[in-house]
Parts: structure tokens; C-alpha cells; sequence
């Protein structure tokens, strides 16, 4: 998770496995959009790093990250991917809208995780500011996006052992 003491985009790209003949569903919340088109444009590139296809990845977008769940059931039924990555960023305000916010969607996730034969990723921001989300959309701690990407083909592949 987001953490201070761990730049998001670091690893080893020799120990991630080639993801040529791997399906990818990305739905990304347009809420907060400045911090989750920059975790789009990461996963996107880190994925076509690994040498995803471009056509073999399918981006939907939603409103916010309250129907990232939807979206990601969505994407899995309509194009058959072998992972989903949920792209967000909920950052923590007056109320306690927030806590709603990220309770439903982590739970929202983890239940997609066991109801599909396939993984989906939680790439979502959880933040006290919005320069704690720029710290990890790219900025100092690097980017969330290429970590849930680098997870996605992890966990894709997993299901081939
Ligand atoms: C309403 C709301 C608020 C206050 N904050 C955020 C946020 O920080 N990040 C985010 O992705 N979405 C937020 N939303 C929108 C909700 O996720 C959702 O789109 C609405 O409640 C409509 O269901």
C-alpha cells in the first residue's frame, strides 16, 4: 500500500514475467481526475512495457470510485480479460464521506476477487491531501499505477500454474 518508505514504481523489471499473450480490463474513476489519469497513463506504459498488446488492453472509465466495483464486473463480463485493474483516488475531506468511500470499494473488490476466476487489482489512492496523491501519481514516492500494473501481470499469470 501507499507508503512513505516504498517508492510505488520500484522494481525489478528483469523479474516480471512477459504479458504478450495476457488480456487486460482497466477502469479508472474520473473523480479526482489530475492524480487518476497519471495513474492511467502508469499502468497503461507499464503494462505495454512488459509487452501487453495494446488492443489486449480495455479501459473503461466511471465516476468515482464508489463504481469502480460496477465497472470492473462490467469489464470482466464484457471482454474477458485475464486481470482488471481499479484505478482511484479518494482523498479524505470533512465528512465522513471518505471512510464510506474506501470501505465499499475495498470491499467491493475483495468480493470481486472471490466471486471471478480472475484477479482484480486495487489500485486505489487513499489519501489525507491532495498532495499526498501527487506524491504517488508520479511524483516523489512514484506511481500507483505501475505498481497495480506490475500486480496485475503477476496475478494474471498465477492463474496458469
Ligand atoms: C462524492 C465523492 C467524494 C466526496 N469524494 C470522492 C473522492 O475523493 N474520490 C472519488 O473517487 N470519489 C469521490 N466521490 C464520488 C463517489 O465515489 C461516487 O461517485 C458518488 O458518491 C456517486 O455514487
Amino acid at each position: 500500500m501507499a507508503t512513505n518508505l516504498k517508492n510505488l514504481s520500484d522494481y525489478d523489471p528483469g523479474r516480471i514475467p512477459d504479458a504478450s499473450n495476457l488480456k487486460f480490463g482497466i477502469v479508472v474513476s474520473e473523480w479526482n481526475e489530475e492524480i487518476t489519469s497519471a495513474l492511467l497513463e502508469g499502468a497503461v506504459n507499464t503494462l505495454k512495457k512488459h509487452q501487453a498488446a495494446p488492443e489486449n488492453i480495455f479501459i473503461k472509465t466511471v465516476p468515482g470510485s464508489f463504481e469502480l466495483t460496477f465497472g470492473a464486473r462490467i469489464v470482466a463480463r464484457n471482454y474477458s480479460p485475464d486481470a482488471v485493474i481499479c484505478l482511484g483516488c479518494v482523498i479524505k475531506g470533512e465528512t465522513p464521506h471518505f471512510n464510506y468511500i474506501c470501505q465499499s470499494v475495498s470491499q467491493g473488490i475483495t468480493e470481486l476477487n472471490l466471486d471471478y476466476e480472475i484477479p482484480f487489482i486495487f489500485g486505489v489512492l487513499t489519501t489525507n491531501n491532495l498532495k499526498e496523491a501527487r506524491d504517488r501519481a508520479g511524483g516523489k514516492y512514484g506511481n500507483k499505477g505501475d505498481e497495480a500494473a506490475v500486480t496485475a501481470i503477476k496475478m494474471a499469470l498465477l492463474r496458469h500454474v
